[in-house]
């Protein structure tokens, strides 16, 4: 079994920090984005839409999106659960976890890869105008977490699950960006400090 990685995207790091909560070591390539090796022939054969992380078994399978690898190491191992326990548990995590992406990581990205230089390439054509609307639609969605947190310690509810390492990625993927956690967002604010300092969070 491999892991093609790349160090410093968001999305790899999400099965990493999963793995790491589950104690469950997995041989990485690292794959050099930025010399687009990821464009080649190898990559693509894997990957057909060029995008890490990719998880290749033994049998010669691959299976790429963070979510559906993390989901195959829940299934081979399923403690501590990440995804939920019991009917409604298991629907909340699926519906956290979607909420962040497509609400909030979703416009985190367009904000990075519609206005930074070194995405030009990867962006055909990057458009100025969702550089600008995305970051407010971030926030807009940043400001709902923060309610829900003012009254929960994790996202989906009182157990830590692959929701919050989703938010715990984005949170940090802010910088990139070029944004920040609103002084007055305190529960956010609480929720990334308390994931920032969980071991799998260096991962
Ligand atoms: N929905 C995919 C997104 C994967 C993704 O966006 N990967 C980025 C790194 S974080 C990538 O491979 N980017 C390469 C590029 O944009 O050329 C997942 O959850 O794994």
């Amino acid at each position: 079994m491999k892991l093609y990685d790349a160090p410093l995207a968001p999305n790899p790091r999400r099965v990493r920090i999963f793995l790491a909560e589950k104690n469950i070591e997995v041989p990485r390539v690292a794959v050099d984005l930025g010399a687009r090796e990821h464009w080649g022939e190898a990559f693509s054969a894997m990957n057909p839409f060029k995008m890490v992380p990719v998880l290749e078994l033994d049998d010669g399978t691959f299976i790429s999106e963070s979510i559906a690898i993390c989901r195959y190491f829940e299934e081979i191992q399923p403690y501590p659960p990440l995804f939920g326990v019991g009917a409604v548990g298991k629907a909340q995590v699926e519906m956290w976890n979607r909420i962040i992406e497509l609400e909030f990581y979703r416009h985190v990205a367009n904000a990075f890869r519609h206005s930074h230089p070194r995405m030009a390439d990867r962006e055909v054509p990057q458009i100025a105008e969702l550089a600008a609307t995305a970051p407010g639609r971030a926030m807009a969605a940043l400001a709902k977490l923060d309610k829900v947190l003012q009254s929960r310690e994790f996202i989906a509810g009182n157990a830590f699950s692959v929701a919050d390492i989703t938010g715990l990625v984005t949170l940090d993927f802010l910088k990139l960006a070029k944004l920040e956690v609103p002084v007055e967002m305190e529960a956010v604010r609480r929720w990334h400090a308390e994931l920032g300092t969980r071991p799998s969070a260096k991962a």
